[in-house]
């Protein structure tokens, strides 16, 4: 037992900080001059290059890390001294964006650091762009993860989120010729001052290798695994700032080393670089993001990366355990399940289940049951996607390659379940046995697999999804003997977002209208902004709101120009689909319909149409072929209509490059309107619909995921609502959908999609845009587009009305910000801490 001898310090430890504006001027030019080292080039310090710009954010940063840093030892031991439970986040991605300004917001440090910066001759909004994103994660469910963080410190819980620290993080995105070219993401590439590298805590984890069955004294067996390689699991913490509270919470992200970075044999009988050899290929794991988004890799890479990460996580929770309460023996059982909670981001790291499994038979002497006892209280698993090709399913022999003594633990779990569990409730039915069993047997010409999903379930106490329709789903269509199995495990927490970076932070200017109409803290209480109701139809309020609204477009206006040469009015309506480019996502929908209003208009110059702006942010897995297809096109439609003079600039296209949290920062406060249009059923939640909406951009959607929840909130009258529902998507699947149908019945689809044939769009390339068509009318489309296209563009038009009369606009606009207060993160997370994890939490006050 660890006894600490530290005490509270009491200014430090509260929410308030003692920081001065004079206090921080020296700090930043201490580390200016002392850390850094002054940058001066030419023999002068030019205050407009970007060197300087950028070396000056570099110690803002650190001088705030000294707050940081002292709230997080504090913190830490706080959580210690009041032995409370915390939970363990395991996620292999976190969407963190920047730091700054949002340590800053959160700090409420921002106002005396920006005077500070003013008077040392720099704005600081400037020198936060200087900062690179982390982007250390794919979509929305790496940026759930960042949202969780923010939201734990915020209520002040004691939470650890262990993740991969990237090397390269998110491959950069730029358009040659409008097709998506791929960078690599350099982060860190000159070090980041937000992460502190914890030697002490270093994991030493074994893979590959032999088992045998070695005889006991008792005449029974024991399986004992030689390893056959040992990686370095280095952890570095990037501290997560609680907003208006006293918390500072760590993400621990880990490294891959070697386990001995060098060969001197080898380097001494002069071959370098195979010296080297062992250091290469252990850094390879910790190296770069799978780019993929709602879809299992299957390389062994990716799979050692989730073992090398849970392995690292699994044994540092432990070992944080055990530093404050003293050995886990199995009578300590009951206790730790008492003091930890371990949440799967999704079955990436389901391995966890299965080494903490290991480490407490192998290494901690427990009994099985006691270990499974154990292992059941602990963990709880989010299942994020109905997708089947996300759905993770490892080979068999790849397990047993890599984790040979996981595979028999996995094996004896699955037999236990199978001959228990599930013949205590189907006695003798093979068939809910191989249903159920964690194998999937493969059968003819298939290999055998291990389904992640199932062990998730298996060993977890609570499974959930991440909005009410996705929920239900997952009970009646994912895992429907799972439910009759365990009724009250699979429930449902709906997603949320942080409303500190997502308005206080990102919107200034709406944040301090927000400030002067409501009296609370809004940015804690999101509910609060209820109260905006009353004035949704306030003369003077509407003028103010749309105002903002207004600003922000001229500051995007700016942005589109500078990123693509596109001029763009402010006075149009801003139509924003930000996402990760996904076929049920449905860019393409939009883009069809795009097409179909460039169409009307050439046909009719003189149509009544309120001019539009579609703005496109979105990135491809790499090697997802018509996903970067329908970018090409929609970068195509846009050259072409851009530059038409006959729709006199009704009609604009922007396709903004490398989108990204920090650009979805600027883009989200001057929209308009929110295309949430995915196929019914299969976006799971979707967080960039409250993100939009809580900014006062109005839904245009399908009835999916949150969009749902959306329309309950803000009534039917402020969302436009689209396209087939769930159960009509299940119809129209069971009776056979036929594209062609409307695409023969339909005149204006008819001619979209043949004027994709053309070289219209491809001047000289007959065809090149082909793939869109066919995708939507070959092989049927699971996506159903042209299901919905008429649905959508009558949804499209009334919002066109819509926007024209500007009263009923704006108290559209104003409603959709006041009524968002459900989809604050720190409501998720108290839903999770409620149905749960069962923590409480420990602040200074
Ligand atoms: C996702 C879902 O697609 C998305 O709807 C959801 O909001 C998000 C967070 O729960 O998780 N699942 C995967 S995989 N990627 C996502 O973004």
């Amino acid at each position: 037992m660890v006894t600490i001898t530290k005490n509270i310090n009491s200014n430090t430890s509260s929410n308030k900080n003692t920081l001065d504006s004079a206090m921080l001027k020296v700090r930043i030019e201490h580390h200016l001059s002392h850390t850094l080292g002054d940058i001066i080039i030419n023999n002068v310090i030019d205050k407009q290059c970007t060197e300087t710009k950028k070396a000056y954010w570099h110690a803002t940063s650190l001088a705030l890390n000294e707050v940081i840093t002292e709230k997080l030892n504090q913190s830490q031991l706080r959580q210690s001294q009041s032995a409370c439970k915390s939970v363990n986040y395991l996620s292999l991605e976190y969407l963190m964006g920047r730091l700054l300004s949002n340590n800053l917001h959160n700090l409420d440090l921002y106002t005396i650091t920006e005077k500070v910066l003013k008077s040392l001759g720099f704005e600081l909004a400037d020198l936060c762009e200087q900062g690179a994103d982390l982007a250390l994660g794919n979509g929305g469910l790496g940026r759930l993860a960042a949202c969780f963080l923010d939201s734990l410190a915020t209520l002040d819980y004691n939470a650890m989120g262990y993740g991969i620290h990237y090397q390269h993080g998110l491959f950069k995105q730029h358009f040659a010729d409008g097709h998506q070219v791929e960078t690599p993401d350099m982060w860190r590439e000159f070090g980041s001052p937000w992460e502190i590298c914890r030697p002490e805590s270093t994991q030493l984890i074994p893979l590959y290798g032999h088992i045998e069955e070695v005889p006991q004294a008792d005449g029974s067996t024991e399986t004992k695994w030689t390893a056959g390689k040992t990686l370095k699991g280095v952890p570095y913490d990037i501290p997560i700032v609680g907003y208006n509270s006293s918390t500072v919470n760590a993400l621990r992200l880990w490294q891959c080393r070697a386990d001995s970075a060098f060969d001197w044999d080898k380097f001494n009988n002069g071959d370098y670089l195979m010296a080297l050899e062992q250091q290469v290929h252990a850094e390879i794991v910790s190296k770069v993001l799978y780019p993929n988004d709602e879809h299992a890799a299957g390389q062994e890479l990716r799979f050692i990366q989730q073992y090398f990460f849970c392995a690292c996580s699994v044994r540092d929770i432990i070992k944080r355990y055990q530093a404050q309460y003293g050995a886990l023996t199995p009578a300590q059982s009951e206790h730790f399940s008492s003091k930890v909670a371990i949440q799967l981001n999704d079955t990436h790291p389901t391995i966890a289940i299965l080494e903490l499994m290991r480490l407490l038979l192998d290494e901690f002497q427990f009994q099985w049951q006691d270990a499974w006892q154990l292992a059941r209280k602990v963990f709880a698993y989010t299942n994020h996607t109905l997708l089947p090709e996300a759905l993770e399913k490892w080979p068999v022999k790849l397990f047993e390659r890599v984790l040979p003594r996981h595979l028999t633990i996995l094996y004896r779990i699955n037999e236990a379940f199978l001959n228990e569990e599930v013949n205590a409730m189907w006695p003798n039915n093979d068939n809910m046995r191989r249903a159920l069993s964690i194998i999937d047997e493969g059968g003819e010409g298939n290999e055998r697999k291990v389904r992640m999903a199932h062990l998730c379930v298996i060993a977890s106490h609570k499974v959930n999804g991440v909005a009410q329709v996705h929920s239900d789903l997952v009970k009646s269509d994912l895992f429907p003997e799972f439910n009759q199995l365990w009724p009250k495990k699979l429930t449902n927490v709906t997603n949320g977002i942080t409303p500190r970076r997502w308005l206080k932070a990102c919107n200034p200017l709406l944040s301090a209208l927000l400030d002067s109409e409501i009296n609370a803290d809004w940015a804690k209480e999101l509910t609060q902004l209820s109260l905006l109701s009353n004035k949704a139809d306030n003369a003077d309020f509407q003028q103010q709101f749309m105002q903002i609204k207004h600003q922000n477009k001229v500051a995007l206006t700016k942005e589109i120009k500078a990123l693509t040469g596109i001029t763009v009015s402010p006075d149009a309506i801003f139509d924003v689909q930000i996402k990760r480019l996904h076929e049920y996502k449905r860019q393409h929908l939009n883009l069809l319909h795009i097409i179909a209003l460039y169409r009307r208009l050439l046909a009719d110059p003189a149509m009544e149409m309120y001019p539009q702006v579609f703005i496109f942010g979105a990135k491809a897995a790499p090697g997802y072929k018509l996903a970067k297809d329908i970018i090409f096109a929609i970068n195509k439609v846009a050259d072409k209509i851009n530059n038409d003079t006959r729709i006199h600039d009704k009609l604009k296209v922007v396709f903004l490059p490398n989108y990204r949290v920090s650009l979805a920062e600027k883009i989200i406060p001057a929209a308009d309107v929110s295309e949430q249009i995915s196929t019914a059923g299969k976006e799971a939640s979707g967080t960039g619909n409250m993100k939009l909406a809580l900014n006062g951009a109005v839904t245009i959607g399908t009835l999916d995921g949150a969009n749902i929840e959306i329309a309950e909130e803000v009534g039917n009258d402020n969302i436009f609502i689209c396209g087939l529902t769930v159960d009509e998507v299940k119809a129209l699947d069971q009776n056979g959908y036929n594209p062609t149908d409307y695409y023969h019945n339909n005149e204006e689809i008819k001619a979209c999609l043949d004027w994709l044939d053309s070289d219209y769009f491809t001047p000289g390339h007959a065809g090149a845009l082909s793939p869109i068509k066919e995708s939507l009318l070959a092989g049927g489309d699971p996506y159903k587009v042209l299901a919905d296209f008429q649905s959508y563009s009558d949804a499209q038009n009334k919002l066109n009305v819509a926007y024209q009369d500007k009263k009923r606009w704006a108290r559209m606009a104003i409603l959709n910000t006041a009524l968002m207060g459900k989809f604050n993160s720190d409501r998720s997370i108290e839903d999770y801490i409620a149905n749960i994890w069962q923590l409480t939490p420990v602040s200074a006050n």
